[in-house]
């Protein structure tokens, strides 16, 4: 393996000096709350932030971004100040990011980056490591003569100091094989996963994947839900990885509903991709859970976000139940916010579990929309066919008449020859 990813001379940064970027695209405003976000990244790293910076940007300079004299002004500070790191919230180029390097003598990363620490330290399951080194790989690819490998706090010695090209070379050529490598390893665990859809897919029990910003509850929600024990924290990207839980709703209709990873601003393209074999339960789910955190001033943006990526997944035109989570912490001007913003949506509290039998009762009438009743009529003789189908499928409204039991439900593909001779023809 090439010396850049070797774990020699483990240097910490500590003290981080952010910049952020307003440009004349940008609402009024959204260059500082982008910036703010990043603080909260940046924190979720462990660092400590020594200033933050807003420069209002006119013309980007493909040198360094901003202008010759503004950059030596803010790399002068972030020295004076004591800071070892210079986080951009703007993506910076390679080429703008090694300029940086050199011109503050410090290490320089931007908020894909961040991003992408954040991602390695969560990574938990197989997929989730090798996903995340994967766009890590990519990212570095066209990187790896900066100073700074990543910010797993290496110093890279590799190619730097002009080496020459062959080293160059040789480590870029190492880490396309790690790439194609990790791409190859990915698939087989994807594949592995489709495998395990299917045999769940045999019983048709219906999925909803809960999607949302990050930090919006849904891994508490997920808890509440079901009483598992996801890991739900006031980390950013607290879950990396889809955790299914079979969900036992009102009239014995089970519900398998997934928790996936947060969606945020920004997201890097290289993660995207990666994550979209993750995120996979979303495209294949039957309805989504949108969850917001309605306390959040940014609750609008989070929105959209949301919306957009799943687009980018093409999962747009999937039925989407809203709700606007952690309405204990709310008070009326956000709740209000919050119903201009979506006014279907509904309003719970995970925490206080008020509102869940409303998201019940929905989830509900969205299963009954999509998968429909067969209506059966049973002997009171064979009360094993009504046992049966409680167990195994679902009995929405049961009734005993003069012929038997007339029962609307529903029962798995995979056991009509069983029912079918219960089975009422639907009328002409
Ligand atoms: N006040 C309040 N806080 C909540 C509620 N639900 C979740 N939280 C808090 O919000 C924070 C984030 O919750 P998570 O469930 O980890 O959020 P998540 O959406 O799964 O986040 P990621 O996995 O990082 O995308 C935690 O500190 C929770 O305790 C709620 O109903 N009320
Ligand atoms: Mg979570």
């Amino acid at each position: 393996m090439a010396d850049f990813l070797d774990s020699t001379r483990p240097a910490t940064l500590e003290r981080a000096f952010l910049i952020g970027v307003q440009t004349n695209e940008m609402a009024d405003g959204e260059g500082g709350e982008l910036l703010l976000e990043l603080t909260e990244l940046v924190e979720n790293l462990r660092l400590t932030i020594t200033r933050t910076t807003l420069v209002n940007l006119r013309q980007p300079t493909p040198s360094l971004l901003l202008g010759s004299g503004k950059a030596a002004e803010l790399a002068e500070q972030a020295k004076a100040d004591g800071a070892d790191v210079i986080v951009f919230d703007e993506a910076l180029s390679p080429a703008q990011q090694r300029n940086w390097e050199e011109l503050s003598g410090l290490a320089v990363i931007d908020r894909q980056e961040v991003i992408l620490e954040i991602f390695s330290d969560r990574a938990r399951t197989r997929e989730a490591v090798l996903q995340v080194a994967l766009a890590r790989m990519e990212y570095s690819l066209p990187r790896l003569t900066r100073a700074w490998t990543h910010l797993s706090r290496q110093r890279g010695k590799g190619s730097m100091g002009g080496e020459g090209e062959t080293q160059l070379e040789n480590d870029r050529r190492t880490v396309r094989d790690r790439i194609t490598h990790l791409k190859a390893e990915l698939a087989s665990v994807v594949k592995q996963r489709g495998v395990q859809r299917q045999k769940r897919q045999r019983v048709p029990i219906p999925t909803a994947a809960i999607v949302g910003y990050t930090n919006a509850g849904k891994s508490t929600l997920l808890n509440a839900l079901t009483g598992a024990h996801v890991l739900a924290a006031d980390k950013l990207f607290a879950t990396l990885d889809p955790t299914t839980r079979q969900l036992v709703l009102r009239g014995n209709q089970k519900l398998l509903v997934t928790d996936t990873v947060g969606f945020i601003r920004r997201l890097p393209h290289g993660l995207v991709e990666a994550f979209k074999a993750t995120l996979e339960e979303v495209v294949v789910a039957d309805f989504l859970i949108h969850v917001l955190d309605v306390t959040n001033p940014n609750v609008a943006q989070h929105h959209a976000t949301t919306l957009a990526v799943l687009a980018e997944l093409g999962a747009a035109d999937k039925t989407i139940i809203t709700v606007f989570n952690k309405t204990d912490a709310a008070d009326a001007a956000m709740l209000r916010r919050a119903r201009q913003l979506a006014p279907e949506a509904l309003f719970l509290s995970a925490h206080t579990r008020a509102g869940l039998d409303t998201l019940e009762t929905r989830a509900l009438e969205l299963i009954a929309d999509a998968f429909g009743f067969t209506e059966l009529l049973v002997p009171p003789s064979r009360y094993d066919v009504v046992a049966r189908l409680h167990a195994s499928g679902h009995i929405h409204e049961q009734e005993l008449t003069d012929d038997g039991i007339r029962i609307q439900g529903r029962f798995p593909a995979a056991q009509s020859a069983f029912f079918a001779p219960f089975v009422v023809p639907p009328a002409k």
